[in-house]
């Protein structure tokens, strides 16, 4: 069963514990959890990393650049959290990987908050994008690269 990676950045292991009115009560792993069971019924294998460390984000993409180039993996979903508007390395390892579609993912709208969340690094490098739609949004990501990778409506015939 091909896979879906789905990465999560800086702080997001606090989800569900801290800013409630910003993020909700919903921890990490319920949204790993939900994310897993949706894999399973649209038919992916889904695997999950968070880490407060670039790096090891960074090294997780070049691990999924190999895997997708193998036919093994989808694509990735990723929060980079606050290095979406810092990190032009992370920006370079989703280019450093290309084809592989990466969807960047936010759980809150970032364009309603402080002017600093309004640039990510990571938009030019990403396949597609979803902000605001709370946890739910890490689902959004997952049909959207489902949708635009194998059931694109843009190449069906009218
Ligand atoms: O809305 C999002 O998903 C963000 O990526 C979350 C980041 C923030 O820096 C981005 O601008 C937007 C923050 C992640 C930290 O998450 C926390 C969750 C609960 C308590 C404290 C932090």
């Amino acid at each position: 069963m091909k896979k879906i990676l789905i990465l999560n950045g800086p702080n997001l292991n606090l989800l569900g514990t801290r800013e409630p009115a910003q993020y909700g009560y919903t921890t990490l792993a319920d949204v790993e959890a939900f994310c897993k069971a949706h894999g399973e019924k649209i038919g992916y294998e889904v695997e999950c990393l968070q880490s407060n460390w670039e790096g090891a984000l960074i090294d997780k993409i070049h691990e999924a650049g190999r895997l997708f180039k193998a036919g093994e993996l989808l694509g990735v979903v990723i929060n980079p959290g606050a290095l979406t508007h810092t990190s032009i390395a992370l920006h370079d390892a989703i280019k450093g990987v290309d084809p592989l579609p990466v969807i960047e993912c936010h759980i809150s709208n970032v364009h309603a908050r402080e002017e600093f969340r309004h640039h990510s690094w990571v938009s030019p490098a990403a396949a597609g994008i979803v902000v605001g739609f709370g946890v739910d949004g890490y689902l959004v990501a997952m049909d959207g690269l489902v949708r635009k990778t194998v059931n694109s409506a843009a190449t069906k015939k009218p």
